[in-house]
């Protein structure tokens, strides 16, 4: 098993290994690289879906996704990327198509408990486009002013969801609050937890000091130093801890082509 971190601070990628047979020291390695790292390329796989969702489940537990009409037809708690992006009259579905592209974002801060990781492996990838941008939300806090970092310790953030792929009956949720100032459960490192489209207010703040503390943290989140750009292969599998990074999908292949992934996410365990 080969472990090589791919940039100063943020992603790190493992080959030579084969998922359905990890012993628990080596999944030990794995699991504390993904903690170290943020993000988690593991390179080479060949999977079936129940050994997908077996693998993923060593990283904790697996939970269907709010939208419905992307789940796989027989197995609920996964999360199909790139499949029926035409509709019948062969208009392309941007939803389906520019799914995580829309921006930098955390997956499920409209949720109580938010999703603690996503896992995705790649079953087609285009041959142009299609990569997912990564950054650190450790850095994200690093880089915070001190007076920002002392206005934001123990205060809240309200966050909604972006309705786009849910059906009719699962929109309109009220705001669910988490700490802006995020100290991660296993690591200890203090992050940045935001996502400037999923943000609704900062609770406590006034209108104004809110709208104008959630502008000042958005040009906190992203910085160039620890960011990882990922160029898919069909057979990678990635994982992101959605507690201390942020990503996006580029969202820029050519329509015509096949990128399909499975998607799992996973919370608390
Ligand atoms: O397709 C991608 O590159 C990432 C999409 C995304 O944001 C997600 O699956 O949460
Ligand atoms: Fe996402």
């Amino acid at each position: 098993m080969k472990i090589q971190p791919q940039g100063p601070r943020i992603g790190v990628k493992i080959s030579d290994v084969d998922v359905k047979a990890l012993t628990d020291e080596q999944f030990a390695k794995i699991y504390r690289a993904w903690l170290d790292h943020n993000v988690l390329v593991v390179t080479g796989q060949d999977l079936t879906i129940p050994e997908f969702v077996k693998y993923s489940e060593r990283f904790g537990t697996i939970v269907p996704h709010p939208s419905k009409s992307t789940r796989h037809p027989n197995h609920p708690e996964i999360t199909l990327l790139g499949v029926n992006k035409f509709r019948p009259d062969g208009s392309l579905n941007m939803d389906i198509y520019g799914r995580g592209a829309e921006g930098w974002h955390t997956d499920g801060a409209y949720d109580a408990v938010p999703f603690k990781a996503t896992q995705l492996y790649a079953l087609a990838i285009p041959d142009q486009g299609g990569d997912t941008f990564f950054a650190n939300g450790y850095a994200a806090y690093d880089a915070m002013p001190q007076r920002l970092k002392q206005r934001m310790e123990g205060v809240n953030g309200a966050f909604g969801g972006n309705p786009a792929l849910l059906n009719p009956e699962d929109r309109g949720k009220p705001p669910v609050e988490h700490p802006i100032v995020r100290t991660h459960p296993e690591t200890g490192r203090k992050s940045l937890y935001f996502d400037p489209r999923k943000i609704r207010f900062i609770v406590g703040a006034e209108p104004q000091e809110s709208a104008d503390l959630i502008a000042e943290l958005e040009t906190c989140m992203i910085q160039p130093d620890a960011q990882y750009r990922h160029k898919w292969n069909k057979g990678d599998v990635v994982i992101w801890d959605n507690r201390c990074s942020y990503h996006k999908a580029a969202g820029d292949y050519p329509p015509e082509q096949d990128r399909i992934h499975w998607r799992v996410s996973i919370k608390g365990g």
